[in-house]
């Protein structure tokens, strides 16, 4: 259409027109806008195209003065800060936290003394290594910081997944980064810690191993953040209203249990769903069924740490909760998606320094060296001192003080006072209410050194690996086999062994034994021997912390055309009961009709929708579909990796075809393959599967496995 500006003065050379879409070499197809919105610029000026930038003639060059074009193409030029150095990889969400019981006897924070009271809160998950297009299911530890929003301003539990870390100084911390990430030369490998120059620092580097051992554990593969423990790792502190400190570490327990996949699901899950763990939170939360936690406490006094095996503020050790219980003061649920991941997400700032009056540090020389580096990195990545104003970072309480100005400055001193002391008038500290540092009294000479009571970094590796149950053991071998078979170099791999040898002779001997290096190495030279005397700690183990029910889980349920109705419709009554999720997974992705003629809609075409993607599978077909599926690889591998990554499967009769031409013949049957005959059975099926897998079914049927029982058995 072309319109006239201007009177028509009938001149025609002077008549000015403009275009209001596209000329004859495009179509335009823009759908109206929401209830009449007009785009704007950033300026707020009405756009009338959007599509076609302001030419000189329709084929003629494209000119400068169209301000829209340029403002746009500047903004998008300018989108992306710089990802986190690590944890890189996020997703974060909204929850709220309820204390139920008073910690008013240590300490006076209100969010930990106000039972009842509810504090809004902002959590971010994180893989540590991979960049921040990388896959969900790396090997690594997860990243899980709580902002909260607190009356008396923000608090940070800047928490992993694992209560330990690497190192004990965080003067390390750059060169484990490096050698974790992607080696210089290369560029990669992504996302894994399965190359040389990972193994080659920790071999190098023995205070690390008992985090490895947790690393190489199923913890660091775990199924979904809402099957996740948090832990504050270092000791901090509560302060009281006398100044006087009390020792605390923090957690957080998932009210569903612990659970984690096996390491061929985990590569399988990747390729299938890179978003695994993002999508089953959002899921989760969209769906009503939004995922909580406990926080719990371990607090202790000075008299504690001075008798405890370990020095308290070396963040390569835990103090096992048979020693100090954890206590569980409040909850939180998180149960609001964001509504812009870049807005909350991408540019939330964790701080280890942000606590609140009542909550202080400890000399952790690690958490001393966050305490430096969280605010160094917001202003790296976020640009601007002013990064506190940006909504998601910022305090729900009013923010007072005669900071001004910087870039993207939102928030400056009103009037005519910007200093302090002043005689106008405005804020001014208030040493009762305010921010008291604990009165610590410290004293020594200057000098680099780590203490004495930081140099046992074997013990309570094996206490850690002596407190899985045998598969849990089985795992933490296989994966040290697969990380070190990626090293090339010998020495290296031979390195890592030396240390297992401090830790458990069989662990050692079995992982030698899997990288079929001729003989054992000499142990590792500790600077203190490893103490034998460590009792297994239950609460260490995924499978001793489990789930109860198949609550919060995710059936996949394969269907085809003419299979039983009831059946299905029984199997979705007994899922939603839980409450667990589950999906119908079907030959087309428009769906599969029932015997009763009932549609039910796929929610993935089997091809696109492996039972890795599961925690357990129904095979719910009609004769004909068996048939079908017996002749399809997708279909065949879906059922084999049930069977082999320990699943339990339901089947009704017509399914037996499918599974024998999968490989799992009548023999081979166990305690997982649970045949659904008719709508009753729904309920007893789901019932058994609240373990998390056949454990036993593994043994049985994984090469590793054998040498693993040789090892153990004699
Ligand atoms: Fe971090 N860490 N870290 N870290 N860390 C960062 O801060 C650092 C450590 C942790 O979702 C960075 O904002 C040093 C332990 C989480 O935004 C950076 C040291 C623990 C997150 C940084 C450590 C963590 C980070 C990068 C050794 C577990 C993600 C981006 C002294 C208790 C927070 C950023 C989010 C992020 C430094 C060790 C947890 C570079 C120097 C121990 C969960 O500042």
């Amino acid at each position: 259409m072309t319109g006239t500006i201007g009177k028509d003065t009938g001149a025609q050379s002077h008549a000015q027109t403009f275009e209001t879409q596209t000329g004859e070499g495009g179509e335009l197809h823009q759908l109206p806008g929401k209830d009449g919105q007009v785009l704007t610029t950033q300026q707020g000026v009405p756009v009338s195209d959007d599509q076609n930038s302001l030419k000189l003639g329709e084929r003629g060059p494209t000119l400068l003065e169209d301000f829209h074009l340029r403002e746009k193409i500047f903004h998008f030029d300018h989108e992306r800060i710089p990802e986190r150095v690590v944890h890189a990889r996020g997703f974060g969400v909204h929850g709220t936290f309820t204390l139920d019981e008073s910690l008013a006897e240590f300490t006076t924070a209100k969010v930990l003394t106000e039972v009842g009271e509810k504090t809004p809160m902002f959590v971010r998950f994180s893989t540590v290594a991979g960049n921040k297009g990388s896959f969900d299911l790396a090997r690594d530890v997860r990243g899980f910081a709580a902002k909260f929003y607190t009356k008396e301003g923000n608090w940070d539990i800047v928490a992993n997944n694992i209560p330990v870390f690497f190192i004990q100084d965080a003067i390390k911390f750059p060169d484990l980064v490096h050698a974790a990430k992607q080696e210089p030369d290369r560029g990669f490998p992504q996302a894994q810690t399965a190359h040389d120059n990972f193994w080659d620092f920790i071999g190098l580097t023995p205070e690390s191993m008992h985090m490895i051992m947790w690393v190489m554990s199923d913890r660091a593969i775990p199924r979904s953040f809402r099957f996740m423990e948090g832990f504050g790792v270092h000791t901090f502190r509560l302060i009281d209203a006398e100044g006087k400190g009390t020792f605390v570490k923090f957690h957080f327990k998932p009210k569903l249990g612990l659970q984690s996949v096996m390491w061929n699901e985990a590569v399988k899950i990747n390729g299938a769903d890179p978003d695994f763990h993002r999508r089953d939170l959002w899921d989760a939360i969209t769906m009503g069924t939004p995922p909580e936690w406990d926080l719990g406490v371990q607090i202790f006094d000075d008299a504690f740490a001075d008798e405890f095996e370990f020095d308290v503020l070396d963040a390569t050790k835990i103090i096992p909760e048979e020693q100090v219980p954890v206590r569980r003061i409040g909850s939180f649920v998180l149960d609001r998606v964001v509504d812009n991941f870049f807005a909350e997400t991408e540019q939330v700032a964790f701080c280890t320094q942000n606590v609140v009056p009542g909550i202080g540090f400890s000399n952790d020389p690690l958490l001393q060296g966050r305490n430096f580096s969280y605010l160094d990195t917001q202003l790296k990545r976020l640009g601007s001192p002013n990064f506190t104003h940006i909504p998601i970072n910022a305090p729900k309480v009013e923010v007072q003080n005669f900071q001004q100005d910087g870039h993207m400055a939102m928030r400056n001193p009103k009037g005519r006072v910007n200093y302090e002391p002043n005689s106008w008038g405005g804020p001014r500290a208030d040493p009762q209410s305010g921010y008291r540092h604990f009165p610590a009294q410290d004293s020594g000479r200057k000098a680099q050194v780590r203490s004495a009571t930081f140099a046992d970094h074997y013990s309570q590796a094996r206490q850690f690996f002596i407190s899985q149950t045998p598969i849990e053991q089985k795992h933490i071998g296989d994966a040290l086999v697969f990380e070190l078979s990626k090293c090339e170099r010998i020495d290296i791999r031979e390195r890592i062994v030396s240390h297992l040898r401090n830790i458990d002779e069989t662990l050692a001997t079995v992982v030698a034994g899997g990288l079929g290096l001729p003989a054992l190495p000499e142990a590792f030279p500790a600077a203190v021997p490893t103490r034998t005397d460590l009792p297994p700690s239950e609460a260490l183990s995924i499978i001793a912390r489990g789930p109860q029910s198949f609550a919060g889980r995710k059936l996949g349920i394969l269907v085809t055309d003419g299979a039983s109705a009831s059946l299905v419709k029984a199997l979705v009554a007994a899922v939603e009961k839980q409450p667990a999720i589950y999906e119908f997974v079907t030959p087309k992705i428009a769906g599969a009709t029932l015997d009763d003629g009932t549609m039910v809609e796929g929610k993935q075409k089997i091809d696109g929708g492996p039972s890795v993607l599961y925690d357990a599978v129904a095979l719910v077909l009609s004769e004909d579909g068996a048939a079908m599926l017996a002749e399809d690889k997708t279909a065949k591998d879906f059922v084999s990796d049930a069977f082999g990554h320990g699943k339990f499967i339901g089947y009704t009769a017509e399914a037996l075809p499918l599974l024998e031409r999968a490989g799992i013949a009548s023999a081979d049957h166990d305690e997982g393959l649970i045949a659904l005959e008719k709508a009753g059975d729904a309920t007893a099926f789901l019932k058994a599967l609240a373990p998390l897998r056949v454990w036993d079914r593994e043994l049985k049927i994984d090469l590793d496995a054998a040498g693993f029982l040789e090892a153990t058995q004699g």
